[in-house]
C-alpha cells in the first residue's frame, strides 16, 4: 500500500469526491462500471494513454455460445431481407422506441431506413440481434451492429456502430439491456472486432462528446399546433410563417441532385474535409454509394457541379426520420430532415445549407435538424435554427479518448 498516511475527511479530494457522489455525474452504473470504457472516476487522468482500453484476446477464447435470457425468452437473428421480419422489428420500434423527455414524439423509423442503415458494404446478419417470448415468439428486443472503419485522430480503427437497442415497454428496467449489449458485444468479437461506437441520450460513462440538436422550421404552423415549438414572444402566427419563408428553388449555379456518376468525386471531396476532424468514418467509394446516393424517403444528397469546370465543389445531405406525433387530433407523423454530411469548398457553407433547407421544404418536411457537429455552428443561428432540448451524447467502447471533445472536432453522424 503506498499511500500510509492517515486520510482527513475533509481533505480538498474528500470533500470534492463527496460532492462528486451526490451528482449525477457519479451514479452507480453497476454494469457499465464491468466494461472497458472511460469510467468517471478517470475523468481528467492525463496518465492513462489514448486507445484501446484492453487487448483483444484469441478468438478460441471469445464465448461460443449466446448469454442466458431469462427462461421465457429466446434469442433470433433478424433477417433483414424478410418482410416479414422488417415488419417486426419496424413495429417493435414504432412502438417502444426513443421518445422526447416530455413522451410527445416517438422516432418512426422507415422499413426502407431501417434496410439501409443496416445493411452497409460487409454488413453481418448475425449483428441484427433480437429477443422473442418463447411461447408467443413476439418481437420484444431489438440491438444492432454495423461494422464501419472509424480514423480517431491518424489512426483508422474497424468497430461496430450499435443503434436501435430497444426492449418493449412492459419488460423495462429488468436488466435486460446489459444482456443484449454483451450478446452484440460477443458476436462483435467473433468477427475480430473490438472497438464499437454509439450515441444515447442518456449519460453513461463516459462521453467523447455531448452535442445538441437544432431545429429549423420548415411548416412553423404544423409544428405549433402539434406542440413541437411554440409562438415566439410577440410573434403572431403570421409572423413566424413570414420569418421561416424560403425560396421556392436553390439559389447556387449547379446545384443537383447527387448521381451514381459522382461516387467518386464526392468520396474525394469527403475523405478531403473529414480528415480535419478527430474522430471520423473512413469512407471508401462503397461505403459513400451506400451511406450517400440518394435513396428515396431515406437519404438525400445534393452537390455543386461548377458550371464551368464541371468540378464538384461543394455537397449536402440528409436522412428522412420521422416521428409518431403521440396523442394529437389534427396530426400523426412530423417530417424531420436530419443533416447528415456536408462539405463547402466554394459555396459558402451557409448558402449552401440554405440550398439544403428550400430543397428539404419542397419534399415537404415539417422540421430539418442538425447537431452542433462539424462546422454546423458557423449556420445555425444565421439559418434560423432554435436549440432543442435534450443532448446526444457520444461514446466509444473499448477506445479511450484523453481529454473530451470539443462538438466541432467531431466528423461522425450516427442515425
Ligand atoms: S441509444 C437508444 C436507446 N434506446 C431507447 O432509448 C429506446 C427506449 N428505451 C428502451 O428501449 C430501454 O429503456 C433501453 C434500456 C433498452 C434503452 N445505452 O434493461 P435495463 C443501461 C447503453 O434494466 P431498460 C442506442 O441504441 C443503464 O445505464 N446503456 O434498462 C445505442 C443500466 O446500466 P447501469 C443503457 O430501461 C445503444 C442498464 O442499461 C442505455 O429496461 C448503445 C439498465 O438496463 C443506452 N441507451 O433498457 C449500447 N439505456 O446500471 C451500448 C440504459 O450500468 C453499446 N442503459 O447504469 C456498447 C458497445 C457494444 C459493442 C462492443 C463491440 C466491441
Amino acid at each position: 500500500e503506498a499511500n500510509t498516511l492517515p486520510k482527513d475527511d475533509s481533505s480538498l479530494e474528500n470533500i470534492v469526491r463527496r460532492f462528486q457522489d451526490s451528482m449525477s455525474l457519479s451514479k452507480r452504473h453497476k454494469f457499465w462500471e464491468t466494461q472497458p470504457v472511460g469510467q468517471f472516476k478517470d475523468v481528467g487522468d492525463t496518465s492513462l494513454p489514448e486507445g484501446p482500453i484492453e487487448p483483444p484476446t484469441p478468438l478460441s477464447e471469445v464465448k461460443q455460445e449466446p448469454y442466458n435470457l431469462p427462461s421465457q425468452y429466446e434469442w433470433t437473428t433478424c433477417d433483414m431481407d424478410s418482410e416479414e421480419t422488417c415488419n417486426e422489428v419496424y413495429n417493435l420500434l414504432k412502438n417502444n422506441y426513443v421518445e422526447d423527455d416530455e413522451n410527445m414524439f416517438r422516432f418512426n423509423y422507415s422499413k426502407e431506413f431501417l434496410r439501409w442503415a443496416l445493411r452497409p458494404p460487409g454488413y453481418y446478419k448475425s449483428w441484427h440481434i433480437g429477443v422473442r417470448a418463447k411461447t408467443s415468439k413476439k418481437l420484444v428486443a431489438f440491438i444492432t451492429g454495423v461494422p464501419a472503419r472509424i480514423r480517431v485522430r491518424d489512426e483508422v480503427v474497424k468497430m461496430a456502430e450499435i443503434n436501435f437497442l430497444c426492449v418493449h415497454k412492459k419488460l423495462r428496467t429488468k436488466r435486460l439491456a446489459p444482456v443484449m449489449i454483451k450478446e452484440v458485444t460477443r458476436r462483435v468479437h467473433l468477427e475480430n472486432i473490438w472497438q464499437a461506437a454509439y450515441t444515447a441520450g442518456v449519460v453513461l460513462p463516459t462521453p467523447i462528446t455531448t452535442c445538441q440538436y437544432w431545429h429549423r422550421s420548415l411548416n412553423p404552423k404544423k409544428l405549433i399546433d402539434v406542440g413541437f415549438s411554440r409562438l415566439g414572444p410577440r410573434m403572431t402566427m403570421s409572423r413566424t410563417i413570414k420569418l421561416y419563408k424560403l425560396p421556392d428553388q436553390p439559389v447556387t449555379p449547379g446545384f443537383r441532385k447527387m448521381e451514381l456518376r459522382d461516387v467518386p468525386a464526392v468520396t474525394r471531396l469527403l475523405r478531403q474535409y473529414l480528415s480535419q476532424f478527430v474522430v471520423s468514418p473512413d469512407f471508401d467509394e462503397n461505403d459513400v454509394e451506400h451511406w450517400l446516393l440518394p435513396t428515396e424517403d431515406v437519404v438525400d444528397s445534393y452537390l455543386v457541379e461548377s458550371p464551368k469546370t464541371h468540378d464538384i465543389t461543394d455537397f449536402c445531405s440528409f436522412y428522412s426520420l420521422p416521428s409518431s406525433i403521440l396523442g394529437n387530433q389534427n396530426y400523426s407523423i412530423l417530417k424531420a430532415a436530419y443533416s447528415y454530411y456536408n462539405v463547402s469548398t466554394k459555396t459558402p457553407l451557409l448558402q449552401l445549407m440554405n440550398d439544403a433547407l428550400i430543397v428539404a421544404k419542397k419534399k415537404d418536411f415539417d422540421v430539418f435538424n442538425a447537431l452542433d457537429v462539424m462546422h454546423n455552428e458557423s449556420f445555425l443561428k444565421e439559418l434560423k435554427f432554435g436549440p432543442g432540448d435534450g443532448q446526444l451524447h457520444y461514446y466509444l467502447y473499448n477506445y479511450r479518448i484523453r481529454n473530451a471533445l470539443r462538438t466541432s472536432e467531431l466528423g461522425l453522424v450516427l442515425l
